[in-house]
């Protein structure tokens, strides 16, 4: 088993992906990682935990303000959340659309918002929206040791080679 990465360091890209708990609630934990791993990425780490008021506060510091602020982190410490960190060439930005609009009424159709939730206050998942928040959500949220390093049998069918 070849341990040679096929990517460039560079383009080992991670960010983080949360199901929060409507979207545990509902059942759709399987749905949502089916969808990221079927495209290819690669799951390096994954927790499921009930986050206290206090660390969703942390997560939303920059909500921090807005109307729906309170109402949001009680809601995403109100169950269990499914914490993920995903891997792969452009995962922040296409992790992205493969979510969809924040407000499933903008999300479109083939997009996990919008083929599996109706309200922007109940939107099911959460990404990070660029390097430095996937980078400070993954320290946030994963020591450095629960991030598991290994290479994936699928990647050299996945990228051309360097
Ligand atoms: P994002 O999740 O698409 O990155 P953000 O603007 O970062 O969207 O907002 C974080 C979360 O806050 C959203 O996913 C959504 O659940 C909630 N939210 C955003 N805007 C509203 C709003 O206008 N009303 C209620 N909840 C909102
Ligand atoms: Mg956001």
């Amino acid at each position: 088993l070849s341990q040679t990465p096929t990517l460039e360091a560079a383009e080992l890209e991670r960010t983080f992906i949360a199901i929060k708990p409507d979207g545990v609630q509902r059942g759709l934990i399987s749905e949502i990682i089916h969808r990221f791993e079927r495209k290819g990425y690669k799951l390096v780490a994954i927790k499921l935990l009930i986050p206290s008021k206090e660390f969703a506060e942390t997560h939303y510091d920059d909500l921090r303000g807005r109307p729906f602020f309170n109402g949001l982190c009680d809601f995403l410490s109100s169950g269990p959340v499914v914490a993920m960190v995903w891997e792969g060439q452009g995962v922040i930005k296409y992790g992205r659309k493969l979510i969809g609009a924040t407000s499933p009424h903008n999300s479109e159709p083939g997009t996990i918002r919008g083929d599996l939730a109706i309200s922007v206050g109940r939107n099911i998942i959460h990404g990070s929206d660029g390097p430095e928040t996937a980078k400070a959500e993954i320290a946030l949220w994963f020591k450095p040791e629960e991030l598991v390093n290994y290479t994936s049998n699928a990647e050299k069918w996945l990228y051309e080679p360097s």
